[in-house]
């Protein structure tokens, strides 16, 4: 690793933008050495606009007197996203972590001390050094004493765009460099999707080129959103947004062609786009295509050809269909009585989908729910019915509103990433008795409540391992984990909670040392603009020095390695222009064999950005073309090489919660459904104001927040009869939990369903106690902590029943968007 020379060896006259701007920059630039001086922090920032990225898209920063003071959309953007201002607000705000920190019962009593006092905001400043010292220490002695099956590095979320400064990669590189952990698998976006995708269709799906708009618009005669909002989805990207969406959707409209939503909510799309709204009840889509598939069937107009050329498995269906496996036909009017959709609408949908070319585009909120994998598993398996899958226009998509992979793909290429590096060689063995590997992410509380026991996914069986000590970075698990209660409870297991983050998230105030890290604003990286490949690489250029005591993950991460002599391997000798450098040669490697010229990378650098075109073959692609033109040829990845309605290997795993093919299982519970206690569904939905808790620190709070609390969608004729009315704070409970919220009073919620979208930030009333009222709005208090089922192991936050009462009581401060006083 180089000493970083700082802006000082470059004499006054240059400015950090100067340096910047030319290849000398390139090499100038050094990570921050353990305990000194960073060369962003030590450089005067120059006055003026740099483009840089974020997930809600391109932008430039403008910079005046050293601060960044606003966010402009970049002119290549087609829909900036409102949520832009937030990214400038965020690295300012009340809530940004300026200091590392430890809690004071850990720091006098030592790991494990006095657990539940954890979450009372009890935290002791100190310098940088001790916090490295600390962190070093006890990964050391965690892996001494226990191994490296006590570590928890599944550190997942949203981190930042950039791919030099992967947080979430650096830190599985250093904790892999210094003996190993416990990782994960899957995510709480797709968690059901990508277990089930590959039994069904032999591949994820969504990842790859869909059917793309142009294709949609000029063949499809009906699109149906099921469940999905793309307009407000794509709003954000994995990588830098291009809101790719937004001509389509215009597109759309104009075309004047039949547009259905089925969604408990007049979603964001819908009311952009119009198009008919048939509310289906929260967590019945299964039924309701069932409903659809019977009248398919029983008016015989379901493709027989397609489902014996193309599918196995579908008479083994049809029986269970019809009744004559289990006893019940599942008809439009036993659909209609579970879904509430009327019988007539069920059977017009079923004609309407048959008659004409129809476009079935499926969000994932209806596999983030108990039984998530037959909704999927339904959608495909009545795409096959309808007989237009791999034909223009026809047939299904999973992956139209996030990653973009909707829009035709560009003639691009993927940049690398950082290498998350191996455990060493020479490591400690890891017997199977001391558990698995990696966990499905979701059942990480799991997990911690039961060390050492049993646990099935996907037809296997792992131990949980015993977890002594958990790793934080980019993610918020006090934001994005269900039944925060019982989450609560089971962080007391754990003796070491770090976090790294800018900041004070629910999870930071939970931990036992918080680090504070940069945000992208304030150093250099690189990253893809669009889905993947994307349509263009862009320079992520830095705006400002870091704000307070803030470092760059890979700096934190960087001192702790030297601490453990780690520091050559874990930087592979490598500054951070020359990680961008290396990351770029891949992308120009790739595209070497792909055809693809990039330019050098230090014209790329000048520019800021390299865009590729968009070939004409991609704007025509048509998804499973190829197989439905020859099946033997172009097999599917599944074991019989065809959509597989019955599946042998997901029978062969015996699971009653995942039966062999499409089935109608009550989930645990249900607005509604006999036996469910409470009357009123919580849809969770992702925030038009948010990517989720990302961002409510911020002035765009000030836009959506009902007397500051997050708002709940309530329709006036369920708020009605509580004494409910508009602008009221409100308490919503479970037996899992209450939090207060702010009503808004609206039709485009179905009666019985209200909104609280997720990633609201938990501010408990008496924190570290497990029941205790949130007084903000955190709708993972309510949600419970099941899986979808032993398939998949999924999270299920959308399914949640809740009551709604008007709080009269007296309405307790905000504690959650400052930050905690040490
Ligand atoms: N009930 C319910 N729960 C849900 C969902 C739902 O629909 N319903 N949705 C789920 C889904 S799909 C997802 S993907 C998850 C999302 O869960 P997360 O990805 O955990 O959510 P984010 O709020 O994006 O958390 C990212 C955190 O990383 C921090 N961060 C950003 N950049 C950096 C960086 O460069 N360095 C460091 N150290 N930190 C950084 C941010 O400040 C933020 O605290 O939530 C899930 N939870
Ligand atoms: N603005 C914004 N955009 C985002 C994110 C964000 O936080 N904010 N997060 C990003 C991430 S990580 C992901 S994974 C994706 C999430 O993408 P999705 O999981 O598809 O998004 P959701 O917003 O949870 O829900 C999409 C739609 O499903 C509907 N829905 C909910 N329950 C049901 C049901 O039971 N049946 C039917 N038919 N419909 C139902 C909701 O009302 C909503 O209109 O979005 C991404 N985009
Ligand atoms: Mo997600």
């Amino acid at each position: 690793m180089r000493q970083p020379d700082g802006a000082v060896a470059h004499g006054p006259g240059l400015t950090r933008r100067d340096l910047l701007a030319g290849t000398a920059a390139s090499e100038a630039i050094a990570w921050l050495g353990a305990g000194l001086a960073p060369m962003t922090a030590t450089a005067a920032p120059a006055d003026g606009e740099v483009l840089t990225g974020s997930h809600w898209g391109a932008f430039y920063g403008k910079v005046e007197n050293g601060r960044f003071v606003s966010a402009r959309p970049w002119e290549g953007d087609p829909a900036p996203s409102h949520q832009l201002p937030g990214v400038q607000d965020v690295v300012y705000s009340p809530s940004r972590i300026r200091h590392p920190v430890v809690r004071r019962a850990w720091l006098e009593k030592g790991p494990g001390a006095a657990p539940d006092s954890r979450g009372t905001n009890d935290f002791v400043r100190i310098t940088w050094d001790r916090a490295l010292d600390l962190v070093a220490g006890e990964l050391r002695r965690v892996q001494e004493e226990h191994g490296p099956w006590a570590v928890y590095g599944g550190s997942l979320g949203w981190k930042s765009s950039g791919k030099a400064h992967d947080c979430v990669a650096w830190l599985q590189r250093l904790l892999n460099l210094s003996g190993g952990f416990v990782g994960r698998s899957g995510s709480y976006s797709t968690g059901a999707l990508t277990v089930i995708m590959p039994h069904v269709v032999g591949s994820q799906d969504y990842t790859e080129q869909q059917t793309p708009y142009p294709v949609i618009l000029q063949h499809s005669d009906l699109v149906v959103f099921w469940g999905c909002d793309l307009l407000n989805n794509d709003q954000i990207t994995g990588g830098v947004a291009n809101h790719s969406t937004a001509d389509f959707i215009a597109a759309l409209k104009q075309s004047g062609k039949q547009v259905i939503f089925l969604d408990p909510v007049r979603n964001e799309t819908n009311r952009a786009l119009g198009g008919e709204w048939i509310a289906v009840r929260p967590q019945t889509d299964v039924a309701l295509i069932l409903g659809i598939a019977h009248t398919l069937q029983a008016e015989g107009l379901h493709d027989r050809r397609f489902l014996h050329d193309y599918t196995v498995g579908s008479e083994t269906f049809l029986s269970y269909l019809t009744g004559r496996s289990d006893g019940v036909a599942k008809t439009a009017a036993w659909a209609a009585a579970i879904s509430g959709v009327p019988e007539p609408v069920i059977k017009d949908l079923a004609r309407r989908f048959a008659r004409q070319r129809t476009f079935l585009i499926g969000g994932w909120a209806i596999q983030r729910q108990h039984h998530g994998e037959q909704s999927l598993w339904a959608l495909v398996t009545l795409a096959a019915m309808l007989g237009q899958i791999g034909l223009p226009g026809g047939g299904f998509s999973l992956g139209y509103h996030l990653g973009g992979n909707g829009a035709p793909m560009a003639n691009g290429v993927t940049l690398g990433g950082i290498p998350v590096g191996e455990r060493p060689a020479g490591g400690k063995p890891w017997p199977a008795s001391r558990g698995v590997t990696t966990i499905p992410c979701a059942r990480i509380v799991d997990m911690l409540l039961h060390p050492n026991e049993e646990f099935e996914f996907n037809g296997r069986r792992g131990i949980y391992p015993d977890i002594r000590l958990a790793y934080w970075a980019g993610g918020n698990p006090f934001g994005h984990h269900q039944d925060r209660n019982r989450q609560v409870r089971a962080w007391r297991k754990l003796e070491t909670f770090i976090v790294q983050d800018f900041q004070w998230t629910a999870s930071a105030r939970m931990a036992d040392i918080v680090l504070p890290a940069t945000t992208t604003a304030e150093r250099n990286d690189i990253d893809v603009l669009g889905g993947s490949p994307g349509t263009a690489i862009i320079a992520l250029k830095q705006v400002i020095a870091p704000v307070a005591e803030a470092r760059n993950d890979v700096d934190i991460l960087r001192g702790v390695a030297a601490r453990l002599g780690l520091e050559a391997v874990f930087t592979n000798g490598k500054t951070e222009i020359e990680w961008i450098r290396t990351l770029y040669g891949t992308a120009q490697a790739r595209g070497k064999a792909a055809g693809v010229t990039l330019p050098d990378f230090d014209t790329f650098w000048r520019d800021g950005i390299a865009t590729f075109g968009v070939p004409e073959t991609s704007r025509r692609f048509v998804r499973y073309a190829a197989f439905r033109e020859d099946p033997v040829l172009n097999p599917l990845g599944t074991p019989s090489g065809l959509i597989e309605i019955t599946s042998a290997t997901i029978a062969k795993m015996n699971y009653a919660d995942c039966p062999p093919h499409p089935t109608w299982l009550e989930p645990y519970e249900r607005a509604g459904a006999p036996g469910t206690k409470y009357p009123l569904h919580v849809n969770t939905k992702h925030s038009p104001w948010r990517l989720h808790s990302q961002l409510n620190g911020t002035l765009l709070r000030r836009s959506y927040t009902v007397q500051g609390r997050e708002p709940i969608l309530i329709h006036p004729e369920d708020a009605a009869p509580r004494g409910i009315a508009e602008g009221d704070v409100v308490r919503v409970f479970n037996d899992r939990g209450q939090i207060l919220a702010g009503a808004r009073l609206t039709g485009d919620v179905s009666r019985g369903v209200v909104v609280i979208a997720e990633g609201g930030w938990y501010d408990p009333l008496t924190p570290g106690e497990p029941g205790t009222l949130c007084r903000y709005g955190d709708v993972n208090v309510l949600a419970a902590d099941i899986a979808t089922s032993r398939l998949a192991q999924a999270t299920t936050g959308q399914s949640i029943v809740a009551e709604v009462e008007k709080f009269t009581g007296k309405l307790p401060d905000l504690k959650v968007f400052t930050a905690p006083e040490t």
